[in-house]
Order: structure tokens, then C-alpha cells, then sequence
């Protein structure tokens, strides 16, 4: 059988997940896609050759009789009503991060979930797909460095546009550390406190760049998280776990090295879809094939909320420069482990 597919927003990574689902991966065909730029979904349709509708709306896609499975890739402030419509039309749907923008709205997600009793949500945290992320991971469970007492980790981008808010800095930057960092080390975030560096002169002058998020754990792991958006040389993901008896580092993507010049040198990479191109494929692959097997295998509603209510306190704590507790309560059996 072949999946079909939905998808509401046709923009940065919408056209990316469209082109990789109907060019790299199997078991699944988009056949309806919408935006609130009509012209831009008519666009996608054009350039990838496909033989989609493009539906006026949003809820007549997700309405439709001809639509299987729903993917989310609107602007953020709209993924909470598209996710809610789908769970009352009683589809599965892929929803790119976050999957709301406020604890409260996920948790009225996840009680939508409960209610109809069965999950039908993912989430678009691709990290834990990683092939790097994933090492670590068996580095750590396997208890190769013993327990992991800190992290320290970075987030860098080359450069944002002046529409990039300082809350985006958590809610739309942070916001992967805290769903794979959560997953990796098998804990719950207690508390958080967010320090202000030396502002860099490459930053819009409404932001502050870099930041620095200290994160508590509930087992007492100390978490040091860099956000630098501006720091013009690359997009760099950096996590380095300190454990009792070692340490290990999330590997850098492969690249060629290279002598010459007389220099020894490998490339960082500038854009964000490469870095993690092969984690999307990965991640959208094993949704296509547990969906076909009515399952919901990654990153649950829970880890959505558990992440929106980390980035609530973050924010807090941005904003009043303390230390915020970071409250979540007991995870429903219905959500089972981590994956
Ligand atoms: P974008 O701005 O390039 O695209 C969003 C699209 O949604 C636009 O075409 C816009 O017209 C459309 N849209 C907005 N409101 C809509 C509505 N009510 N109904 C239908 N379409 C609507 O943004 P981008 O970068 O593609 O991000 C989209 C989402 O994906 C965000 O939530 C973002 O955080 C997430 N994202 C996740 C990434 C990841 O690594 N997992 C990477 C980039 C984005
Ligand atoms: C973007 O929104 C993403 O989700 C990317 O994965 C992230 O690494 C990038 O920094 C964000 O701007």
C-alpha cells in the first residue's frame, strides 16, 4: 500500500520534505498540499512534478477522503489547531518542531491524543535519527564513559535574519538541544538558568547573541548549552558527555581531508538542511513505515510537551536572568519510554 500524503505548509522545509519523499523515499506519495500562499504550493507542485492537489485550506486537506497521513510544516504558531484537527479526523500527522508554541497548547494536544486513545502524533525531532547522536547514545547506554555527570554542547548558525527573535533563540534554536539532550542522557530537565555573553557586533541589534542555557537534570547532571546565531563561520552542532571514567563527542559530519597549501583542512558546513539531510531521511522513512503499520514510533506528543515546558522555563529564565524550576508532571503510561 501507498501512503498519501498531505502537507500543510510549503515552505523551507515542507519543499524539502516533499522533494525527499518523492524522490528518496519509499512507501508513500504526496497527493494534497496547501499554503496560506496559494502560489507557493502550486509552485512545489510544478517543480517536483507531482501530481498533487493544492487545497484551499488546511482543514479541507486534512478533511479529505484522499488523504491518508497529514505532514506539518506551517509556521510554528499554527502546528497546535492542524495537529488538534487531525486527531479529531483520526489521522496520523508528522508536525515539525515545535509542536506548539506553548506547554499549554501541547498539553491540550496530548489530552486530545489520550481521548481518542491510540497515538497518532510524531514529532520532528529528527537528532535522534543522527547517525552521530545515535553512537553517542550507545556510548552512553552501553556505560563506556560510566555515568554522565556534564554536557557541554553548542548550537551555531552562520547568521539569522532580523526576524529572528530572542525568543527563537530557544523555542526555534534550543529547542533541538532540549528534545535530544532529554533523549541521550534518559532524563528530566529540574531547573535552568539562562547568562548573557559579550554580545557579538554581528548581531541585530534587538537580539543577544550568543546565550548561554544552564539546564539541571533530575538525576543531577549539569547541562552547559551554547546558542551563537551569528557567529558567521559555519553551522556547527558541538556535544561533548563527561562521564565518570571518559568522555565522548558527538563526531563531526564527515568531510574530506585535505592537505594543501600547505595546510591540513576539512569544511565546516554553512546550512542546517545538510547537516542533518541524512537524520530527515531516516526520520520521515520510519515514519512512512510504522504509519503503514498503524504505529507511532518516534518522538511522541510527550516529548513535544516535555520540550515546549523546558522552553517555557528557559524563556522565564532568559527573561528574569534566575534560576526556574522546570516542572513536569508524571509522564501518562499511555506514552511509553523514549525512544
Ligand atoms: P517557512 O516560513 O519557510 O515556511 C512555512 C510555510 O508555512 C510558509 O510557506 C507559509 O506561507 C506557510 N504557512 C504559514 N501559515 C500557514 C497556514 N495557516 N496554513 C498553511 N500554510 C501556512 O518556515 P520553515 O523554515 O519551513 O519552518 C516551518 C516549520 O518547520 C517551523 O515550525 C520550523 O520550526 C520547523 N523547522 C524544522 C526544522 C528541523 O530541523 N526539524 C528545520 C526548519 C524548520
Ligand atoms: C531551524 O529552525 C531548525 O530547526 C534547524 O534544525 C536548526 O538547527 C536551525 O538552527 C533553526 O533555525
Amino acid at each position: 500500500m501507498t501512503l498519501r500524503l498531505g502537507v500543510i505548509g510549503t515552505g523551507a522545509i515542507g519543499r524539502e520534505h516533499i522533494h525527499r519523499i518523492t524522490n528518496t523515499l519509499s512507501g508513500a506519495e504526496i497527493v494534497a498540499v496547501t499554503d496560506i500562499h496559494a502560489e507557493q504550493a502550486h509552485a512545489v507542485v510544478e517543480q517536483e512534478k507531482i501530481h498533487a492537489k493544492v487545497y484551499p485550506d488546511a482543514h479541507k486537506l486534512i478533511g479529505s477522503s484522499e488523504v491518508d497521513a497529514v505532514i506539518v510544516t506551517s509556521w510554528g504558531p499554527t502546528h497546535e489547531e492542524y495537529v488538534l484537527a487531525c486527531i479529531a479526523a483520526g489521522k496520523p500527522v508528522f508536525c515539525e518542531k515545535p509542536l506548539a508554541t506553548t506547554a499549554e497548547g501541547c498539553m491540550r494536544i496530548v489530552e486530545a491524543e489520550l481521548a481518542y486513545g491510540k497515538p497518532l502524533v510524531q514529532v520532528g525531532f529528527m537528532r535522534r535519527y543522527d547517525q552521530g547522536y545515535r553512537a553517542l547514545k550507545k556510548v552512553i547506554d552501553t556505560g563506556r564513559i560510566g555515568e554522565p555527570l556534564m554536557v557541554h554542547c553548542a548550537h551555531r548558525n552562520p547568521s539569522v535574519p532580523s526576524s529572528y527573535t530572542g525568543d527563537m533563540a530557544i523555542v526555534d534554536t534550543f529547542i533541538h538541544e532540549i528534545d535530544v539532550l532529554r533523549w541521550l542522557l534518559d532524563d528530566d530537565y529540574v531547573s535552568v538558568q539562562v547568562v548573557s555573553p559579550r554580545k557579538t557586533k554581528y548581531a541585530h541589534e534587538h537580539l543577544q547573541d550568543p546565550l548561554i542555557v544552564l539546564l539541571e537534570t533530575a538525576k543531577g547532571i549539569r547541562i552547559d548549552g551554547e546558542i551563537f546565531v551569528n557567529c558567521q563561520y559555519g553551522y556547527d552542532i558541538q556535544c561533548q558527555i563527561v562521564g565518570e571514567s571518559g568522555t565522548a563527542n558527538l563526531p563531526e559530519p564527515s568531510s574530506v581531508l585535505l592537505r594543501s597549501e600547505a595546510k591540513l583542512s576539512t569544511e565546516i558546513l554553512v546550512d542546517w538542511k545538510q547537516r542533518f539531510i541524512e537524520s530527515y531521511d531516516i526520520e520521515l522513512q520510519d515514519w512512512i513505515n510504522s504509519t503503514l503499520k498503524g504505529e507511532v514510533n518516534g518522538p511522541s506528543t510527550w516529548d513535544g510537551y516535555a520540550a515546549a515546558v523546558t522552553a517555557d522555563a528557559c524563556l522565564q529564565a532568559k527573561n528574569t536572568g534566575q534560576i526556574v524550576p522546570v516542572s513536569m508532571p508524571k509522564r501518562p503510561a499511555f506514552y511509553t519510554k523514549n525512544n
